[in-house]
């Protein structure tokens, strides 16, 4: 590292820097959407500095709650759900919120109201949270018809309705990675400065990658299409070198590796789940965004994963996505059937 030229780097495009420069193709926008983003990179910067601090703060372990999908609430489950709800809340520029962490969805009361609706995961890859593994914050962000009048309906509504999307990876490095829609982009905070640098413009996953990443420990109960691909992964036919098998057991962690190395990562339904395991809204839906925004594909077993209409805020749907090549191979086999 050049650290002279380092210390001279006087160009900084930060996330708001870069969240302008996109608003300003908008001449109708009022600037409402970088006003909510930077809520958004508030509350990661207040979670990134928690889940770091952890284990000296005792933010470690049980919160001695449960949520609505019957998990044991962590500390930080906990924690990161507060403060992004105060954080939306307090951007006066959201009407409706959907939590992983609350049952119901949350209607901002009408003096504090505005137009943005945010479905998010507050803090995914629970079960990584003691141990120090990567986790993350998932986000999606859509629109209301009528400010005045918001319902349901606004947010059980496609996923291609979404306006912008993003998750925020606690690991070695804290990395921010968003989309508005016209393409995608990873952004790193600088502790130091303590903003959201880019360093990962213009995000394009490989057309085809080397890695599969699925919980291996559920294949008893896989159906035939998803135990086929996944032995086509390890035992090719074709000639071609089997693939690797990563899996960290944190969403955010496994699709942020796909974005940027290539591949496939699965979480199929099976005998036990029919509808797998993650939920539509803040994990299927935002991911899908990025993936097809980078160029991949995202893919529910039945349909383009963005084209599902929820019934439910806790809905649950299979999700097959990543590279192009990748999920085309898999689409195949269940229109085979
Ligand atoms: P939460 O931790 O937010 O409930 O998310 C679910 C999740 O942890 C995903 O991040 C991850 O991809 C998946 O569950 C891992 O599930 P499993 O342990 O069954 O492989």
């Amino acid at each position: 590292m050049d650290h002279a030229a380092e210390a001279h780097r006087t160009d900084l495009m930060t996330i708001t820097r870069h969240v302008l420069n996109e608003q300003s193709k908008h001449p109708e926008a009022r600037g409402d959407f970088t006003i909510l983003l930077n809520q958004i990179v508030l509350g990661c910067k207040f979670v990134c500095s928690a889940v770091s601090k952890a284990g000296l703060a005792k933010l470690l372990g049980l919160a001695g709650e449960t949520n609505v999908q019957g998990e044991e609430q962590k500390k930080l489950d906990v924690l990161s759900n507060e403060v992004f709800v105060k954080a939306f809340i307090g951007s006066g520029r959201t009407c409706i919120l959907v939590s992983e962490e609350d049952e119901e969805a949350t209607f901002v009361e009408p003096s504090k109201r505005g137009r943005y609706i945010v479905v998010f995961d507050p803090l995914d890859g629970s079960s990584n949270i003691d141990c120090g593994v990567s986790i993350g914050t998932i986000f999606g962000i859509y629109t209301v018809k009528d400010v005045d009048n918001p319902t349901l309906d606004d947010v059980l509504c496609p996923g291609s309705n979404m306006v912008a999307a993003g998750y925020c990876m606690y690991g070695s490095s804290c990395t921010l990675v968003l989309s508005t829609g016209n393409g995608v982009n990873g952004f790193t905070l600088d502790p130091s400065l303590g903003e959201f640098i880019l360093t990962h413009p213009n995000i394009k996953i490989p057309k085809k990658g080397k890695i599969y990443s699925v919980n291996e420990g559920n294949a008893q109960n896989w159906d035939e299409q998803t135990a086929k691909y996944v032995g086509k992964c390890k035992f090719p036919t074709d000639g071609s070198s089997p693939k690797s098998l990563r899996y960290v057991g944190s969403m955010v962690a496994d699709v942020h590796r796909t974005l940027l190395y290539g591949g496939i990562f699965l979480y199929p339904g099976d005998k036990k789940s029919p509808n797998g395991k993650l939920r539509v809204l803040y994990e299927v839906f935002p991911m899908s965004y990025l993936v097809e925004q980078a160029g991949g594909q995202s893919f529910t077993g039945k349909k383009r994963a963005l084209d599902v209409v929820p019934e439910k805020i806790h809905e649950r749907s299979p999700i097959f996505l990543g590279s192009y090549d990748d999920v085309e191979e898999i689409k195949q086999l269940y229109k085979a059937i």
